[in-house]
């Protein structure tokens, strides 16, 4: 079955994992419909604004969200735009997806210490695109 996908990663939060962003995004997009594909462009600055203003990306992101099947989210670099994303689709009732790599960063309480979401460690990333392909077959 084709899902719909939220992809959730950091932009003003900084853009070091952009390239796995996008490399994740492609993957899933062999299969899925990713509605974020945007957030794995590699000439998105962290200061990107848009065409659109900060109004206009919170409305349409919202309505995204609600649309999706599922949120996976990259948060090894750390984005307050992603928690407020995680949250916002934990109150859909949305399954939510979160990678990281614990050897680059430590996850915030506020993400370890929710039972709601399904938390996957990995320090390959080929580990990871194993395990997102388990959670697409069944997320
Ligand atoms: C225009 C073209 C590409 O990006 C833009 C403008 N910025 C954003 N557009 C769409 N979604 C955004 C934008 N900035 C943040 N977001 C959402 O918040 C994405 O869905 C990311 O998952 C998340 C990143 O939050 P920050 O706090 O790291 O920016």
């Amino acid at each position: 079955m084709s899902l719909k996908i939220y992809f959730a990663g950091s932009i003003r939060g900084g853009r070091v994992d952009a390239g796995l962003y996008r490399r994740m995004i492609r993957h899933m997009q062999e299969k899925h419909q990713v509605l974020t594909e945007h957030v794995g462009d590699l000439h998105l600055s962290a200061l990107e604004q848009g065409k659109a203003g900060d109004a206009a990306i919170y409305d349409q992101d919202t309505a995204w969200l609600r649309e999706s099947d599922v949120l996976i989210a990259e948060c090894t670099c750390p984005s307050l735009g992603v928690g407020y994303e995680l949250a916002y689709a934990e109150q859909l009732g949305k399954p939510c997806h979160i990678f990281y790599n614990p050897s680059k960063t430590q996850l915030s309480a506020m993400l370890t210490g929710d039972p709601y979401f399904h938390i996957i460690p990995y320090s390959e990333e080929s580990e990871l695109i194993e395990a997102l392909d388990k959670i697409l077959q069944n997320p």
